[in-house]
């Protein structure tokens, strides 16, 4: 049964404390404060007439390259210019602290940007890819591109087609998991063995919406690992935690960390 909270209570820093295998599955919510909106937002802009679920498919890229491409490369140069909040900094120092004794913190993803490598933090899987990284939609071949600049992101820019392939005609895209999508097998089995493992999950500013992410979890609960959200909203997955930290996870990480270390 959940346990909503407001405040961290001593239960919960202790379960958080003495867990030396910890499993952080992270959302969009965990860059909301560093400025980067989250999927269940009203888009601004160019975009405010799409939802985030009209726009991340294959069906979308193929109807309109330019309008999905050009809304890669906008959030792309966006997440460029802004930096790690607190939240990314407590876990990487947590993650640091943890492997100077002998345990392990494993950051699995769904988010597509490198937030928690620019704090610092390993990270076991990106799920859902990332927004730096192409491909060809058609032969896959990698492929680099200069990252995207955009001035102050005041006006929406013009949508762009996508640059084509360098080894046949097809349309670059960006190396993210559209709705549809397998995720990279990779990621995926890496987290389940790490969740498989751990003694503490904590579910961090994600909405569990989106599947397979989100039955990730389920894996501990079978096991009786403790599950721990951070999230200022009721989620689909609350019902299974055995803690919900109600609030932002730019505050409340560095509060919990500070619970048991001197970092925070
Ligand atoms: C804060 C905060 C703060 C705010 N601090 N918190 C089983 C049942 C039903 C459907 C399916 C199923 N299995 C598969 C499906 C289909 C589909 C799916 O899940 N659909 C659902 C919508 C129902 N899944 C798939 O298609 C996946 N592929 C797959 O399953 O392949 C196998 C297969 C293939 C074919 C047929 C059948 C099976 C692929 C999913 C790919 C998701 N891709 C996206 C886009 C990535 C690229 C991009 O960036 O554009 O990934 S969608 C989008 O959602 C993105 C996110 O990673 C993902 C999750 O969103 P997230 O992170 O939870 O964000 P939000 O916005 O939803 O929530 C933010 C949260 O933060 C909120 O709770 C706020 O309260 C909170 N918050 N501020 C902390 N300061
Ligand atoms: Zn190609």
């Amino acid at each position: 049964m959940v346990n909503e909270l407001s405040s961290i209570t001593s239960e919960v820093q202790a379960v958080v404390r003495d867990a030396r295998r910890v499993v952080v599955l992270t959302g969009a919510g965990m860059s909301a404060e560093s400025g980067v909106p989250t999927f269940r937002e009203v888009q601004t802009g160019l975009w405010e007439r799409f939802s985030a679920e009209d726009l991340a498919t294959p069906e979308a890229f193929d109807a309109n390259p330019a309008l999905v491409w050009t809304w890669y490369r906008w959030r792309q140069a966006l997440i460029g210019q802004v930096s790690p909040n607190p939240g990314h900094m407590a876990l990487a120092h947590w993650q640091h602290r943890l492997r100077s004794t002998g345990g392990e913190l494993s950051i699995v993803t769904q988010n597509v940007d490198d937030l928690h490598e620019r704090a610092e933090s390993e990270v076991l899987g990106h799920l859902h890819g990332s927004i730096a990284v192409h491909r060809c939609i058609d032969c896959a071949e990698p492929a680099q591109l200069p990252a995207p600049q955009y001035d102050g992101f005041t006006a929406p820019p013009a949508p762009e087609e996508p640059p084509h392939c360098p080894l046949c005609t097809g349309f670059l895209r960006p190396g993210v998991v559209w709705f549809g999508e397998m995720l990279p097998m990779e990621a995926f089995e890496s987290a389940t063995a790490a969740i498989r493992q751990a003694d503490c999950i904590l579910v961090v500013g994600t909405s569990g919406m989106v599947q397979p992410a989100a039955s990730l979890p389920l894996l501990g609960l079978e096991r009786g690992t403790p599950l721990v959200e951070i999230n200022p909203e009721t989620t689909d997955l609350t019902e299974l935690m055995d803690y919900s930290l109600r609030g932002p996870s730019g505050r409340l990480l560095p509060e919990l960390l500070s619970t048991f270390s001197g970092v925070g």
